[in-house]
């Protein structure tokens, strides 16, 4: 069983660095890729230096579901550990917490949530949007090319698990935060941007791109780990 991260990263500068770290620090991974789109910030260079391998995409009109696609095309590892560029405090304990209900058999689909302290319970029962999380890559290649988009990508990797009643579980990285919208645009686009993105969210199952009954079974099939 091989286990490749892939970090999709554009202007992650500040901290792409201590995540390749950790996901170089995680026994279970083999490889760790960076997927870049034309970032400003020197985001490759570090990358290189924490000794992940760096994939560029040239197109200058990425978004994260096209680099993770990327990703997944530049590694034959049978299980993918997807984790975002932006976190904060992430270590490779975290990472080997996520990957252990996977390769024990538990889980077709282990999650990290960010801590977010008193919130933890609440948080932890809705359908993921984190970008922590392990999947054999089969599931990658089941999400549909078209739903390959936008802030949803995440929603569309919980659909496949939830509709083939496949085991989900998932469990808090304790002291794990991320660089947020406010922090990366200000706090005024910053709001608006996460506004935006939490009603696009939302309207999956309004306007019917999700089925209502994907979050039944996804609860269903979901454990908590403490
Ligand atoms: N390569 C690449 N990475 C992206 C792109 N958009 C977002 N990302 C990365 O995907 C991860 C999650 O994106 P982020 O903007 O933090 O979304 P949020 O956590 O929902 O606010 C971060 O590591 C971003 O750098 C993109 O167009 N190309
Ligand atoms: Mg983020």
């Amino acid at each position: 069983m091989t286990i490749d991260v892939v970090i999709p990263a554009r202007n992650e500068a500040s901290t792409v660095g201590e995540v390749v770290a950790a996901a170089r620090a995680c026994r279970f991974a083999r490889e760790v890729i960076v997927v870049d789109d034309g970032s400003t910030d020197g985001t490759a260079d570090r990358a290189l230096a924490a000794g992940a391998k760096v994939v560029r995409r040239e197109t200058g009109s990425g978004s994260k579901a096209q680099a993770m696609e990327a990703g997944v095309a530049a590694t034959d590892a049978d299980a993918i550990l997807f984790c975002d560029a932006d976190c904060v405090g992430l270590t490779g304990a975290h990472l080997e917490d996520i990957c252990r209900p996977y390769l024990e058999g538990r889980a077709a689909m282990s999650v990290g949530w960010f801590d977010y302290g008193m919130l933890n319970p609440l948080v932890r029962r809705l359908p993921p949007t984190s970008g922590e999380r392990i999947v054999p890559r089969w599931v990658w290649d089941s999400v549909h090319p078209e739903k390959r988009t936008g802030y949803s990508i995440e929603i569309m990797i919980n659909e496949v698990i939830a509709e083939g009643r496949l085991p989900t579980t998932v469990r808090v990285m304790a002291g794990v935060s991320h660089r947020t919208k406010r922090h990366k645009l200000g706090l005024k686009r910053g709001y608006r941007e996460t506004w935006r993105m939490f009603w696009y969210l939302i309207g999956l199952p309004v306007r019917g791109v999700v089925r209502w009954r994907t979050c039944w079974f996804y609860l269903r099939e979901l454990t908590v780990e403490d």
